[in-house]
């Protein structure tokens, strides 16, 4: 899918990689390029306008590399912006088990192929699974399913025509927990466009079959309308992840790309085939790699902005022994935090640390603490002590936060600060807990 794309940032990117160095001219022609792209791929509009923005903040923000090229650079940036977004969400079927699955969506888009992929994914992982042949509207839907069981060597549960919905939702459960299947898989009948009635109906299912995963299959080739489509779904049913089928197709795809963002649903995979083995896990970072296919581009630039990192972390803990160590140095620690994870990051430099276990981050509460030091004046960034109310007031405003949110901050980076220097001369204790990233959690 998104073959144009590819073709059109390409030569976004040639182009780009031809300069010496990039003014922000230049930078603001390759992103209006990117986004009509963007836009011709059938991206819905505000997820790329969004896309747009983050990657010309990031851009703007972010001080050269000596030793790479601008666009080089550049292409880094679009790349670990766009795995941001695709990245968001959880990944991956839940793992308690027994688990039922409801397959839902339009008509064709993909929901028995599907369903026996999901089958043929979890049998191979020595899981005991079993389909549910939920589709009594369309004929032969049945011996669809029953067939590609047989291919795939799964039972599947079947009932004469003319049962009840609802019984065979009731007894498909039933014999799934007696026979215990560890995956049970519901494959539902399609929707034709957003039919309120048939999509009572499937909400009636859901409720019914309480599904521990509820995946919408969305046609990879579908237009803007997908978005919609995926709302009207999402409004009856609560659905946990997205398949995006026929992603084999050199469709524009970009709709089906949207709807994670416009709705919160995680792509959990992708069908890229008609065969039973025919289906992907969704990684964004693989995703992304293939659709710009410069992997060596992005491997380069990662490993110079490594050296940068560690050069800036080394600098730091400098600064954090002298006793200089400022807002604006908090900011940056922060920015290489959310890079890098907390451990590899400062943490790791400084002497007295026990055991490396993981901090947890909160990432809203990075983005606040980024929001709030962004809002100071670069006096204010190296001299906390002269924030006096009508200061803080201010910064509140210009941070979207509110004065207690400051104060907050302040305290805590003052308390980091006295931990750092009792642990820089040796005395401290109890490290992680208090320190560096508690003033981000909690
Ligand atoms: N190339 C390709 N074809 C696919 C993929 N997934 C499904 N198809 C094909 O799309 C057609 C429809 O697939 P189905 O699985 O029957 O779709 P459905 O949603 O169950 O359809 P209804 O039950 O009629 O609503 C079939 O011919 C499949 O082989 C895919 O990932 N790639
Ligand atoms: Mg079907």
């Amino acid at each position: 899918m998104l073959e144009l794309l590819q073709k059109k940032l390409e030569s976004v990117f040639r182009n780009l990689r031809g300069y010496g160095k990039l003014s922000e001219a230049n930078v603001a022609d390759a992103l209006r390029e990117i986004r009509l792209a963007l836009l011709a791929a059938d991206v819905h509009y505000p997820v790329a306008k969004r896309l747009c923005e983050e990657i010309q903040k990031s851009a703007l923000g972010r001080e050269a590399l000596a030793s790479i090229r601008p666009g080089d650079q550049f292409v880094k940036i679009f790349h670990d912006e766009l795995v941001r977004l695709l990245g968001e969400g959880e990944r991956g079927i839940r793992p308690e088990r027994p688990i039922r699955l409801l397959l839902c969506g339009l008509n064709g888009s993909g929901k028995t192929t599907t369903a026996a992929k999901l089958a043929l994914w979890f049998r191979k992982q020595h899981q005991k699974v079993a389909l549910v042949a939920g589709d009594l509207t369309r004929p032969a839907a049945r011996e669809q399913l029953q067939r590609l069981g047989e291919q795939i060597q799964v039972p599947v549960y079947s009932w004469p025509e003319g049962t009840p919905l609802e019984t065979v939702v009731r007894e498909g459960r039933a014999r799934g927990e007696r026979e215990r299947v560890d995956v049970l898989i519901f494959d539902a009948a399609g929707r034709l466009d957003v039919d309120a009635e048939l999509l009572e109906e499937l909400a009636g299912v859901a409720g019914l079959w309480e599904p521990g995963e509820s995946l919408l299959v969305v046609d990879a080739a579908t237009g803007q309308v997908a978005v919609k489509v995926a709302e009207a779904f999402a409004a009856k049913v609560p659905l946990t992840g997205l398949v995006l089928s026929r992603a084999d197709g050199d469709a524009r795809g970009g709709a089906a790309l949207s709807i994670q963002q416009v709705t919160g649903i995680p792509i959990k995979f992708l069908g890229v085939g008609e065969k039973p083995d025919a289906l992907q896990a969704f990684v964004p970072e693989r995703f992304v790699g293939r659709l710009l296919g410069m992997g060596d581009i992005v491997a380069l630039v990662d490993r110079a902005q490594s050296e940068i990192d560690t050069q800036s972390m080394e600098e730091m803990a400098k600064r954090l022994k002298s006793n200089e160590f400022s807002l604006q140095d908090f900011l940056t620690q922060l920015r290489l935090m959310k890079k890098m994870g907390p451990l590899e990051s400062l943490l790791a430099l400084l002497p007295g640390l026990p055991g490396k276990e993981a901090v947890k981050v909160d990432e809203k509460k990075v983005k606040q603490v980024e929001a709030i030091i962004l809002s100071m004046t670069p006096e204010e960034r190296r001299r906390p002590g002269i924030l006096n109310g009508r200061r803080r007031l201010r910064i509140a405003r210009g941070s979207g936060t509110q004065v207690t949110d400051v104060n907050d901050l302040l305290r805590k980076f003052d308390s980091m600060r006295k931990m750092m220097r009792k642990i820089s001369k040796g005395a401290g204790r109890g490290w992680p807990k208090l320190g560096f990233p508690g003033a981000l959690s909690g």
